[in-house]
């Protein structure tokens, strides 16, 4: 979750009544992108690539391919049960899908009153939202802290990284003719560039169901990193003719994909997706980020329900 204000904007903003917003989130701008790099190169980030090189995860065939694609193109896709063959871990995803679906759906019959959305963007309905406490019960939680995709990121940002969001997402039906909104438009998420993203689909979607779409290249580090590039708050963005006017469409990834299908990526790359105009579009997804995140930009959405001794130190250590 990104961090929406401070303490020292709401300082500013009791003792400057006058332009005080714009003065203080200049200021806190600047300071905020501060103090991420001052995270990022010495005080959390150090640690953590620390913790990682000393005690580096073996990976097997399916963890090492996922890694490789998006360390080359910034994404990669793979079956859900290519990375855990429980077939009655699956089961349990769908059954989770099928209550949240019926609640949702039920809510949103009688006018959405308690669906969980956030402002700005209420056309994606969450399962959870923030602070609230989940456990390796969830069946989402407990493969986004497994050593199965944590090792995974791990790898990717060569460091310990931080589970900083989990969450079941339903993306409600649009008018075809409506414009995109927030996250339906091209963006690089500002919370961190040691960043991967796991959209998990559980319902299938095509292409008029909004699926998730990405620049691959456009990760830090690839070859479209310097259009309009990636920086900790950045809010420079392209409209969408002018990024489709630097990058031709046929660059352009759509994942249109079968339900179980995993999506790992680098989302400081651009992307885009949500936009369904037919059915909802229901997926999970989580964020690893590194400490230096959210030491600055951002605020983990739940509170980790167990107890710290069931989980291993890595674990231990992405979960806090
Ligand atoms: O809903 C989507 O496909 C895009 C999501 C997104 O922009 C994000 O998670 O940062």
């Amino acid at each position: 979750m990104h961090r929406q204000r401070t303490q020292f904007s709401r300082r500013v903003n009791r003792v400057l009544t006058h332009r005080a917003d714009r003065v203080s989130k200049a200021v806190e701008r600047r300071g905020i992108r501060a103090t991420y790099r001052l995270h990022d190169s010495v005080l959390s980030n150090r640690k953590s690539r620390a913790l990682y090189e000393g005690d580096r995860p073996h990976l097997d065939d399916v963890q090492r391919s996922i890694l490789a694609d998006v360390e080359k193109s910034g994404y990669a896709t793979v079956p859900f049960a290519d990375l855990f063959a429980d077939e009655l871990h699956w089961q349990e995803l769908e059954a989770m899908r099928d209550r949240f679906v019926a609640d949702t759906e039920a809510d949103l019959a009688k006018g959405g009153e308690n669906v969980r959305v956030r402002a700005g963007k209420e056309f994606v309905v969450r399962l959870h939202s923030y602070g609230v406490p989940i456990g390796l019960d969830d069946p989402w939680f407990r493969a986004a802290a497994s050593r199965r995709m944590l090792d995974v990121a791990n790898a990717y940002l060569e460091m310990w990284s931080k589970l900083e969001y989990v969450d079941v997402w339903y993306s409600v039906p649009q008018p075809a003719d409506a414009e995109r909104i927030s996250s339906q438009r091209w963006h690089r998420d500002y919370n961190d560039q040691h960043l991967l993203k796991v959209f998990l689909y559980l319902v299938d979607v095509d292409e008029a169901m909004g699926p998730f779409q990405y620049v691959p290249g456009s990760q830090p580090g690839g070859p479209y990193a310097d259009a309009w590039p990636w920086e900790p708050l950045g809010q420079n963005y392209p409209t969408e003719e002018e990024l489709e006017a630097r990058i031709p469409s046929s660059e352009v990834r759509a994942f249109t994909a079968p339900k179980g299908t995993l999506i790992f990526c680098n989302t400081a790359g651009f992307h885009r997706g949500g936009f369904s105009t037919t059915s909802p579009r229901v997926l999970a997804t989580a964020t690893y980020s590194s400490p230096a995140s959210l030491a600055s930009l951002t605020t983990r959405s739940y509170d980790f329900a167990g107890s710290p001794g069931e989980v291993d130190a890595p674990t231990r250590f992405a979960l806090s």
